[in-house]
């Protein structure tokens, strides 16, 4: 992600500072440092493993001393940062050419001053937390394996947790092989062994669902790339290891019918709401393709007459409804259609020539007070325009209707 003036606006501190020269390399460098623009993902369990790209945390807290900061090859960092660090930028070779490292570090070899709760953590979860979504479908004991990058014996330890819980088998992985590059670790340091043996660090998730992965500073200058959670014992990653096991959104199903609707208090559908079947032989018939109800134009005996449906209110409570009704248009004809209550007509509408066929129509009948017991019934007629032909005839439109909408007044 490119760094956007969006970025520059949550940038108090250093924007104030540098507003005169906010489009200088040298300024572009330091609000890379300061403010990383982050992704924000979704984890998921897949197959018994979480890939997570170390820079793409959730929040960090507590990170008013030391801060994981994104390093970012995209974004040109590869100068010298504005805090204190001993070492070069290592994007190359980066999974995602990104990572973060936690700065400043004041603190790299022996001989520099140990200051707890400032170049060291023994603690975790007290320093520069960072976390990440992870949906489990899966529970179970997961080995967790870091991507880390150390160039000093002060810069090779990390803290992990889980739902807000530091618990002793995820503190303190540790780096001691592999120095100078990206090395994959799952080692506990212990005081009996300081680099500790392979896929000892691991969280146990109690139950599936989701839950919340932690990670803290143990050490300043600490670089991580990339995180894998795996249930297999017998997995080793390499390399830049697999790609990150994301959540990612199917497209929703859109509205297919009312699409002009956008409230409504109740809607009385054609087809399950009004009674078309129990009147005579002039009955509608129901379009399964279409959801609605339609007048077989097939027979000449329903053609050019009304062709009626009831619905009966049945709610307790009288109330006021604006009123909506929905059709269909049709390429054939211009159907007309009236709604009447209990026998008094509301209104008489007719649907509008289209080159589009069986597109929805929206009529307003006006304002309507409802009873228990009050009858509406919505009529309709097949009708042609003589424009489409058909054997010896033209076409004729069905009448077609998908239902009424009630509205709240207010
Ligand atoms: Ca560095
Ligand atoms: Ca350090
Ligand atoms: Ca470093
Ligand atoms: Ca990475």
């Amino acid at each position: 992600m490119k760094l956007t003036s969006l970025s520059l606006i949550g940038l108090s501190v250093l924007a104030s500072s540098c507003a005169n020269t906010v489009n200088t390399s040298d300024t572009a460098t330091s609000l890379v440092h300061s403010h990383p623009v982050v992704k924000r993902q979704n984890y998921i369990e897949k197959d018994g493993l979480v890939v997570i790209e170390a820079e793409n945390f959730a929040t960090q807290v507590l990170s008013d001393k030391r801060r994981w900061l994104v390093f970012n090859d995209s974004d040109g960092v590869n100068a010298k940062g504005v805090f204190a660090d001993p070492d070069l930028p290592h994007t190359h070779g980066a999974s995602g050419n990104s990572y973060i490292e936690i700065l400043p570090d004041n603190r790299t070899n022996h001989d520099e001053e140990l200051i707890h709760g400032e170049n060291f953590s023994p603690d975790a979860g007290k320093m520069a937390v960072v976390t990440y979504p992870v949906y489990f479908s899966q529970p179970g004991r997961y080995i967790i394996w870091g991507r880390a990058f150390s160039t000093g014996p002060e810069d090779n330890g990390f803290h992990f947790g889980l739902d807000g819980v530091w618990q002793e088998s995820s503190q303190r992985l540790q780096f001691c092989d592999g120095k100078h590059m990206w090395t994959w670790s799952s080692q506990q340091r212990v005081d009996s062994n300081h680099c500790g043996t392979p896929k000892t660090l691991w969280v146990d998730v109690v139950e599936a669902g989701q839950h919340t992965l932690m990670m803290s500073m143990r050490e300043d200058g600490a670089e991580l790339d990339k995180i894998i959670l795996s249930n297999d014992l017998h997995y080793t990653p390499s390399g830049v290891g697999p790609e990150e096991t994301l959540y990612k959104e199917v497209k929703l199903a859109e509205k297919k019918a009312y699409i002009d609707i956008d409230h409504y208090a109740y809607i009385l559908n054609s087809s399950t709401s009004f009674d078309f079947e129990s009147t005579s032989a002039d009955r509608y018939y129901y379009d399964k393709w279409r959801g609605v109800l339609a007048i077989n134009a097939g027979n000449p005996a329903l053609r050019n007459k009304f062709i009626s449906a009831q619905y009966t209110h049945n709610k307790a409570k009288p109330e006021s409804f604006k009123m909506k009704l929905v059709t269909l248009t049709e390429l054939d004809g211009e159907s007309e259609y009236r709604v009447l209550l209990n026998g008094k007509l509301l209104g008489e509408f007719k649907n509008p020539e289209t080159k589009i066929d069986y597109q929805e129509a929206v009529f307003d009948v006006g304002m309507v007070e409802l009873k228990k017991g009050d009858v509406i019934t919505v009529q309709s007629n097949a009708v042609t325009n003589g424009k489409i032909p058909e054997g010896d005839i033209t076409a004729f439109a069905r009448g077609r209707w998908r239902g009424l909408v009630l509205q709240q007044v207010n």
